[in-house]
């Protein structure tokens, strides 16, 4: 029997004797009928007070209630009494079916109760408890490094934008004014993916996708991973990390490049002398190299131009309108500079004992 192996042996045993009694069958008086009920509802209270459990209520509920249950039983018997006398045993069925209901409901609640009671003090947690500490861990130095230039370019009224790093032939060459025969373009400096597919050698391509969803005013900076055909040395890396910057806008000329330019590195490096340096870039006219004085030496790092015009010409953007200025720098350098890092392997073996210095 389902209630047989509930908790509780009193009431399990009780439930089975009150449950369990034969049908009534033999000819019967309205007395006898009468005591049925009372006894029914004394047992039923009884074994109803010591169910602990939902489902063992369930079970008395159809063992009393239920179509082949005690009452139905009675009920049955109901037939062999005179017709005067059974609406007298039918209200009293009635009556004791609406007490037997209250008190399984009633039961049901006090049962629901107690186990939510017991559960929340079973899973009770200890918040004042101390956590178990893990070794802290932080941000990698070139990380922070790309952190702290996009913060001062957002400083400065920079979005950032960011692209794919598989990129086409045209948004990472052609659409920069690069030349069919220059090296940037040969197989020995770039990784090729076949077709016109291939590792972006620049972040340039993500402002020309950007220019062509955005009309100008345009301030972005673009951080991102970039791909070379360089053998590992000491100063070079196949992958690496650029940040690259973009302003276009009316009336933009050199003196906004080179305040923004020398703002920015005085951010970063401290209030330093920063020098440029002629240069030349296919995608920006003029284009000049910048060097700061750090530590009494002058060391370059980064470059920079105003944008060529065959660049926004290419974009369907008229030059004698917009004007703007681009610089691009490498990320592994200014991190190498900022804290005297004297190999650029440093940044990509991972080696803890390096890394935790930071
Ligand atoms: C460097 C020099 C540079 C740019 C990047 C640029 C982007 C667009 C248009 C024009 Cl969409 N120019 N980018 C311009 C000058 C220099 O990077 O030494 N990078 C490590």
């Amino acid at each position: 029997m389902a209630w047989a192996g509930l908790r509780g042996n009193g009431s399990a045993c009780l439930q089975s004797a009150l449950l369990s009694q034969p049908p009534v069958s033999a000819p019967i008086s309205l007395q006898q009928l009468t005591d049925q009920l009372n006894s029914l509802e004394n047992e039923a209270a009884a074994a109803i007070q010591q169910a602990v459990a939902a489902s063992e209520l369930e079970d008395l509920r159809v063992g009393l209630l239920g179509k082949k249950g005690r009452l139905s039983a009675v009920l049955g018997a109901m037939g062999k009494l005179p017709g005067e006398e059974r609406p007298l045993v039918g209200q009293r069925a009635n009556r004791l079916k609406e007490l037997v209901q209250s008190l399984l409901n009633q039961r049901l609640e006090t049962v629901k109760q107690g186990a939510l009671t017991e559960r929340l003090q079973r899973e009770r947690l200890d918040v004042t408890a101390p956590c178990r500490y893990g070794p802290p861990g932080h941000r990698h130095p070139l990380i922070s490094t790309i952190e702290e230039i996009v913060d001062i370019f957002a400083g400065l009224g920079y979005r950032v934008a960011e692209g794919p790093e598989i990129e086409t032939d045209h948004y990472n060459f052609s659409a920069l004014n690069i030349p069919e025969h220059h090296p940037a373009r040969d197989m020995q400096d770039t990784f090729y993916l076949g077709g016109d597919r291939l590792l972006r050698t620049h972040t340039s391509p993500v402002q020309i996708r950007h220019l062509e969803a955005n009309p100008p005013p345009v301030r972005i900076v673009a951080p991102g991973r970039v791909y070379r055909r360089d053998a590992v040395d000491a100063t070079h890396s196949p992958v690496f990390h650029q940040v690259e910057v973009l302003a276009l806008d009316e009336g933009l000329d050199f003196s906004h490049l080179r305040g923004t330019v020398t703002t920015f590195l005085q951010h970063f490096f401290g209030d330093l002398p920063v020098r440029f340096r002629a240069s030349y870039f296919p995608f920006t006219e003029p284009s000049a190299e910048v060097d700061v004085q750090w530590r009494g030496r002058w060391l370059e790092v980064m470059g920079c131009g105003m944008v060529d015009p065959a660049v926004l010409e290419g974009l369907g953007l008229d030059p004698n309108r917009w004007s703007g200025f681009a610089a691009g720098l490498g990320v592994e350098r200014f991190c190498m500079v900022r804290h005297g890092i004297d190999d650029i392997r440093r940044l990509f073996t991972s080696d803890l004992r390096f890394l935790e210095q930071f």
